[in-house]
């Protein structure tokens, strides 16, 4: 090319001589021919790129191998994954107008008909997941004669009061419930205030938590219309062939601790089917002690909050009772020997001061912080100790000895008496106490006094003492509040004794501790205080919690008037109306001789030796 032809191009003083009009068309026509160029150049280059669908294909279609080419030699065939593209696209564009087809079916069905095929859905994965934790054949249980413990069902007390305060407790749970069944049937929880159902994620997606929870409580309070309405449900629609991730404590201790009860109460087979095929995720698991655990994989996780994602001690401590009958009722030890083994790993480990501490590290096996509670996180990792022992008809001598050893270093360590002279339990931080109790601490009043009568060394009159100061202390904390409810914890420091002194522990959300320690203290003292202060409660309940539609929790118990937080908790059903209740019937009705209180107030019959003995089991 001549120099002449390039001179435009560079910044010569001769530019300026060149005539503008031949410039710009010179100018424009080499940029024509450069800029063709390159576009020709772009086009070919598409030719030598990979095959873009190809590879996605990968990422976004994860095709099945019925659609890929079996014959060997066409990978990377031309043609052969031209087609195989054509093939997965024409998949898709099929599977597209499937979808909008059935979508558009869908819209035209009435709400029934959707159901009955979500139902019928249900009823194939259920097949379809034979021996996966689905249920199906592997659930039959070996057939086992019921029957009935005794005091199951009750009498009128022969005290005219009690009878009347009785019949009150029940019109409170006919209210609770016909609210429920009203506004929020089939749901977790009621919202009585607003009127509809509620769930907290404490139960994955699985529904009716309160049906499960109150079926012993109707029982027990011979609202049979009710249970059977109750367990027609369950029989229908408690479901637990779900892919769902659920809290193990919190569905041990209410559906399967509910169920539990609703059969050796009544003799329901239902009841006892539905636990085990819950359960049989649980048991197929990998076994390791964790606090979430996925129902249909039995795969599970802790909670992230828990120092460093350790296992807690309340939730894995708090598996006995259930699951000592399981094995009963399944026939299958393997449910018991799960129990057994968390026993076997915290009797391996060192325990600071003879303590628990509440997180322990499921990999190192290690305890994580050193936090120790008789409330919330530990509390009823104690109380199942004790009651391990006494559901075996006394057999569990290990249960026994660590009951009251873990009782003596809690006295030592925990137990504090407030220049007021009320006696309560702090909660240990890393060797420091804080000097607050929790509303959850409160149901250590009735757990001493459960155990009072074994205690070792004559320390039985001790620790009924104990467990009576324990009940005057919760008695102060609703004693000392404007609403006559108990705050969720209070301090005895910085010139308070048993007052809750921070906004968010200043709630009441109709938990059943406090009423609890008083139906145990009624039972072994007869002392008239206890119906006393359980009626005061009932009063304050009447007043402040019940709303139009149900019963709700109140967010400060130190206000004139309440503030409602709108939630029925399932537990009011199951343990506060059924201590309650309990509390003005008479002893011989669930007596302690015969039936073990699970956590969650669900009453299960004592393994009696002779029967132990002559089934050969547990
Ligand atoms: C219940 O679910 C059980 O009693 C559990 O052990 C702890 N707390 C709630 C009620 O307060």
């Amino acid at each position: 090319m001549p120099v002449a032809t390039l001179l435009p191009f560079t910044a010569t003083p001769n530019r300026k001589s060149v005539s503008p009009t031949s410039f710009r068309l010179t100018e424009k026509f080499i940029l024509l021919l450069v800029f063709s160029a390159f576009i020709t150049l772009c086009f070919g280059a598409i030719f030598f790129l990979p095959d873009s669908s190809k590879l996605l294909s990968g990422v976004f279609f994860r095709s099945a191998p019925a659609e890929s080419d079996p014959r060997p030699g066409t990978d990377g065939d031309f043609a052969g994954a031209t087609g195989r593209d054509e093939k997965i696209l024409a998949k898709i564009r099929k599977d597209h107008e499937k979808a909008l087809l059935e979508a558009k079916d869908t819209l035209q069905k009435r709400a029934e008909e959707i159901k009955q095929d979500i139902k019928s859905e249900k009823e194939k994965v259920a097949r379809d997941g034979q021996g996966r934790g689905g249920g199906g054949k592997d659930d039959t249980l070996p057939e086992i004669e019921y029957v009935r413990p005794p005091g199951a069902t009750g009498h009128d007390p022969s005290d005219p009061d009690a009878k009347e305060k009785r019949a009150k407790i029940k019109e409170m749970m006919q209210f609770a419930w016909d609210n429920y069944k009203h506004y929020a049937w089939g749901s977790n929880e009621l919202r009585p205030v607003s009127k509809q159902g509620h769930s907290s994620n404490l139960f994955g997606s699985l529904k009716g938590a309160t049906i499960v929870d109150a079926l012993d409580t109707l029982y027990i309070m011979e609202m049979y219309d009710e249970f059977e309405a109750a367990t027609e449900w369950v029989e229908k629609n408690l479901d637990f062939n779900m892919n769902a991730e659920i809290s193990v404590f919190e569905v041990n201790i209410r559906f399967v601790g509910g169920l539990l009860s609703a059969y050796y109460l009544s003799g329901k087979e239902v009841c006892k089917y539905v636990i085990c095929k819950l359960n049989r995720s649980w048991h197929n698991g990998s076994g390791s002690i964790v606090c979430v655990c996925s129902l249909y994989s039995g795969i599970g996780r802790n909670w992230p909050w828990a120092s460093g994602g350790s296992s807690i001690l309340a939730e894995y401590g708090t598996l006995h009772l259930e699951f000592m009958h399981l094995s009963r009722l399944s026939g299958k030890p393997v449910f018991a020997e799960k129990v057994m083994n968390i026993r076997k790993v915290l009797n391996r480990l060192d325990k600071p001061q003879g303590l628990y501490p509440n997180y322990l590290n499921p990999n190192s096996g290690q305890w994580g912080q050193h936090h120790v509670s008789v409330g919330g996180l530990g509390d009823s990792f104690y109380e199942y100790l004790l009651k391990a022992w006494l559901m075996s008809d006394k057999r569990d001598e290990e249960g026994k000895k660590l009951y009251y050893d873990a009782l003596k270093a809690i006295e030592t360590n925990l137990i504090r008496k407030s220049s007021g002279g009320l006696t309560y339990i702090a909660e240990w931080k890393g060797g420091l106490l804080e000097h607050k109790m929790g509303h959850l601490t409160c149901f250590a009043g009735g757990m001493i006094a459960l155990g009072a009568d074994g205690a070792p060394d004559d320390k039985t009159g001790h620790q009924m003492e104990l467990a009576a100061e324990i009940a005057r202390t919760c008695h102060e904390s609703y004693a000392r509040t404007n609403l006559k409810l108990g705050p969720e914890a209070f301090r005895f420091d910085g010139g308070v004794e048993a007052i809750a002194t921070r906004q968010n522990e200043k709630y009441f959300i109709l938990r059943p501790e406090v009423i609890e320690t008083y139906m145990y203290m009624w039972r072994f003292t007869h002392d008239p205080k206890y119906r006393q202060w359980g009626w005061e409660a009932v009063q304050a309940l009447e007043q402040h919690c019940r709303v139009e539609g149900g019963y709700s929790g109140v967010r400060d118990v130190y206000a004139s008037s309440p503030n409602h937080d709108d939630v029925q908790q399932s537990f009011y059903l199951a343990e506060t109306l059924k201590y309650l209740y309990l509390l003005f019937s008479d002893d011989d009705h669930l007596s302690f001789e015969h039936w073990v209180f699970n956590t969650e107030a669900h009453p299960l019959p004592v393994i009696k030796r002779e029967s132990a003995d002559r089934s050969n089991q547990l």
